[in-house]
Formats: structure tokens, sequence, C-alpha cells
């Protein structure tokens, strides 16, 4: 097969409410969405970096420029035989996984609808429910915090994730278990500690943490492995790992024992793919994180999710947690018992909305 042609879009969603992180707060999403055709099938793509570049060097504005100067030419009109082709032939670019995961996943999409196999049958997913939690920004007050919590139980989710930092960590922590002693409960950092903080980490062992994500930098495994064998909370990497090697040295230097897999970050699905079947022949868990996806992103995920050593909650949850309109046709929706279930018709399995992508579009660019 060959792409024919790639539309690149930015479109704009406010949030229904604001998500704050260590990094900072995002009230509205810049989205690049990605289009690719191929003998008549058309495929969706979702580029999942960020506006800024505070959780990775990648940007909104970096991928448009990486995918319609560098990717787009390396793959338009190129004879080839499967998706999984595609991170070779884009080799070239260092880095920028998210803009390049965009391009792979779509053609993914392509070809499980020419095998006319939902995605996530065609990746070989095992797990056709996928367990849902959700990840709660930092908010102004910790009695919003609570509430919230209260309200992701109240509709079913099964683990609770909230973002930490310095000055927002032990004493929330500490009212959150005392309210919500039994729940699955986990911290996630974004890289706003350092081993000077060794000490301060230490006193997270008292909140049975099902794991604390990445503490330390964003681009470390060896000092997050002498964190973890001082600590009992299980880490959970999320921005250092890039690929299927990065998870290799974790496991082999015991960095953590559980890893947060982003489709965009480890550059699509071949190198998910390849993460999943490492980690599962180590017996270490992994779950789908999440990048405030739009529904074309939360369908990738959702499809992800069902490969079988996604084996604990992911952060993939309802469209309407982020927007009061989503892209994609059925919304996703959670179950009362915290499960989203993967879809029966072919490829991504939602039908994508062009009317109201239209409306949100800021610009779009056709490369052939
Ligand atoms: O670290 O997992 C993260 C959102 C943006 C950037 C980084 C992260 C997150 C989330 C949100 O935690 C997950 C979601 O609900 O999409
Ligand atoms: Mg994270």
């Amino acid at each position: 097969m060959k792409i024919e042609s790639i539309v690149l879009r930015e479109i704009r969603m406010p949030l229904v409410s604001f998500f704050e992180t260590s990094f900072g707060r995002t009230t509205e999403r810049r989205i690049l969405l990605v289009e690719v055709r191929i003998g008549g099938e058309t495929g969706w793509g979702e580029v999942t970096c960020g506006e800024t570049p505070f959780y990775s060097h990648e940007t909104t504005d970096t991928a448009a420029h990486i995918l319609a100067d560098f990717a787009a030419p390396l793959v338009l009109g190129k004879s080839f035989q499967k998706a999984s082709e595609l991170p070779g032939m884009l080799r070239l670019i260092r880095g920028h996984n998210m803009a390049k995961a965009a391009i792979e996943n779509a053609v993914w999409d392509i070809e499980a609808r020419q095998a006319a196999l939902p995605l996530w049958r065609y990746l070989g997913g095992t797990r056709r429910e996928i367990p849902c939690g959700v990840s709660i920004g930092i908010k102004d007050r910790i009695d919003d915090l609570l509430a919230a919590i209260e309200r992701e139980l109240a509709a079913g989710y099964r683990r609770i994730k909230i973002k930490i930092k310095p000055g927002w960590d032990l004493a929330v922590l500490e009212q959150v278990r005392r309210r919500f002693p039994d729940i699955l409960l986990m911290g996630d950092a974004n890289s706003a500690y350092t081993l000077a903080d060794l000490e301060h980490l230490r006193q997270f062992d008292r909140f049975r943490l099902m794991m604390l994500e990445q503490p330390l930098w964003h681009d470390d495994i060896y000092f997050h492995a002498r964190l973890q064998h001082a600590l009992e909370t299980p880490l959970c990497l999320d921005e250092a790992i890039h690929h299927a090697r990065d998870a290799e040295i974790a496991i082999e230097l015991g960095a953590c024992r559980i890893i947060n897999v982003k489709l965009g970050r480890v550059g699509g699905y071949t190198s998910a793919l390849e993460i999943e079947r490492l980690t599962r022949r180590h017996g270490l868990p992994i779950w789908c994180g999440g990048m405030l996806e739009s529904g074309v992103g939360r369908a990738h995920n959702i499809a992800m999710s069902t490969l079988e050593n996604f084996s604990l909650p992911g952060d993939v949850s309802a469209s309407k947690r982020y927007w009061h309109e989503d892209i994609i046709e059925p919304e996703v929706t959670v179950s009362s018992n915290g499960t989203i279930t993967a879809p029966d018709s072919p490829g991504l399995g939602f039908q994508v909305k062009l009317d109201r992508i239209r409306a949100l579009t800021v610009w779009e660019k056709t490369l052939v």
C-alpha cells in the first residue's frame, strides 16, 4: 500500500474543567489530528503532545512542523506492506515520537478496516472490557479534590490517581487516605522531586499507594532504581520510557515495578506492542496512560488497553470528563462498574464526526 494523502488539522477544544499537574494548568487543548488516505480508506490518528514543552519536548507546533516538513515526505507515495514498517520509514527523525505515532496509528486503523476487524482484535487484544481509572489534577483546595474523588468513585472508576508536587503531597494524601482508607490510590509527580527529597518520599510509604508515578527527572531511569530500592511503594515510570529498550533498562535496573505506556510517547503501536510483549515476559504489569485526548486518541487508547498485559486500570476515562461534545460517535462511556467496552465495528470502531471537527478547526493542511 501507499499513503496518498495526509490531512493535518489543528482543533481547539476547551476542557470541561482545568487540569493541573506539577508542571502547569491546562484549560484548552490544541490538538493535531492526522487523517491518512490509502486506497479509498481513511484512517485517523491524534498527536498526543501538549501545547507546551513541559511534559516532553514535543508541542502542538513542533509536531505540526515535524509532520509537514519531515515525516509526511518520508512516507507519502512510498510502498509498504504493513503499518509496522512505518517506524522504519520514519527512523531518520530522532525522537518526536508523538508526531510519528499519529501517522503510524492512522495506518493501523486503515489496516484493521481492510481486514474488516476492530483494531483491538487486529492488534491481538484479549480483553473486551477494560478497567478504568481517573487522573485527578491539582486543585485550589483539598475539599475540591475530596469532592472530585467522591464523584469519580460514585461513577464507578476503579482507581484514583492524584497529581502531586512538593507542597501538594503529604498533607493531601493524609486527608485522602483518612476519607477513603481502602481505595486503589496512586500519586503522579510528573518529575517534581529529586533524590535530595529521599527522606520526604520515604514518608509516602505509609499511604499504601498502588504506585508512585515518575517522581524524579523526566529523562531518568537510573536514579529511579536507587529510589525504588529505598522505598516500599512501587514506582511507575511514565516520562522516561520511550521505547522497549528503555523498558528493558528499567526492568534490569529495578527502576520501577509498573510502567505507564502512552501510545504517542512510545512512538505508536509497533513500539507499544513490543513493550507489551517484553513486560509480559518479565511479569511486570503495565497500564495505558492518558494525555487529555480527544475521541480519536481515546479510541486508540481503548484498543491498546485490550492487550493482555495492560492488566491495571488505566487513565482512559469517559469523554464527558473532558469535553462538552467529543469528536467521535458514540462518545466514550464508562459503565457503573468502571469499564469501557471495546467496539465491534472495523478499525477504530467509532465514527469520526467530521462536521464537528470542521467547526473546531483553526487550520488545516493537505499533504500529497
Ligand atoms: O503524566 O499522566 C500524565 C495529562 C497530561 C500530561 C501528562 C499526564 C496527564 C494525565 C492525564 O495524567 C490523563 C488523562 O486523563 O488523560
Ligand atoms: Mg504521568
